[in-house]
């Protein structure tokens, strides 16, 4: 019996190859009191139709203090975009609000918080470097990195 569902469940997989797939296209980020993310750097299948973020602030404190978000922009965009997120402040979730050089975003979190963002991966142009950051002021410098497009 165990045997026969175990065939069945391989069957199914082999069967749909977009649930196969579909597991790569997310990818978990922590960011912690210590201002960092755990993830340094994240490929996105092109396979993918669209890619899920699931941003976890495993730490403590505020997010008056320490909060933490995910924001994709093109490489080139990001430290003007985070100069401008201290300009829109805290009330915006240091973020300026309906940014066209802002891709995809999570909320901005504290300590113990969670959210996912999930966007469309043809948004992403092939040769075209992008990064992945934390809005909050002075987190960007350190808590960053690349985000890449594979085939
Ligand atoms: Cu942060």
């Amino acid at each position: 019996m165990i045997r026969k569902l175990a065939a069945i469940a391989l069957f199914s997989a082999a069967a749909v190859p977009g649930l196969a797939a579909a597991q790569q296209c997310e990818v978990n980020v922590n960011a912690n009191d210590a201002m960092q993310f755990d993830v340094k750097e994240i490929t996105v299948d092109k396979a993918c139709k669209e890619f899920t973020v699931n941003l976890k602030h495993a730490g403590k404190l505020p997010v008056t203090a320490m909060g933490h978000n995910w924001v994709l922009t093109k490489e080139e965009d990001m430290q003007a975009v985070a100069n401008d997120a201290i300009a829109a402040g805290a009330s915006n979730g240091y973020l300026p609000p309906d940014d066209k050089r802002v891709i995809a975003h999570t909320k901005m979190l504290g300590g113990g918080e969670q959210d996912s963002v999930t966007f469309d991966v043809s948004k992403l142009e092939d040769g075209q470097s992008y990064s992945f950051f934390c809005s909050f002021p002075g987190h960007w410098s350190i808590m960053k990195g690349p985000l890449k497009l594979s085939s």
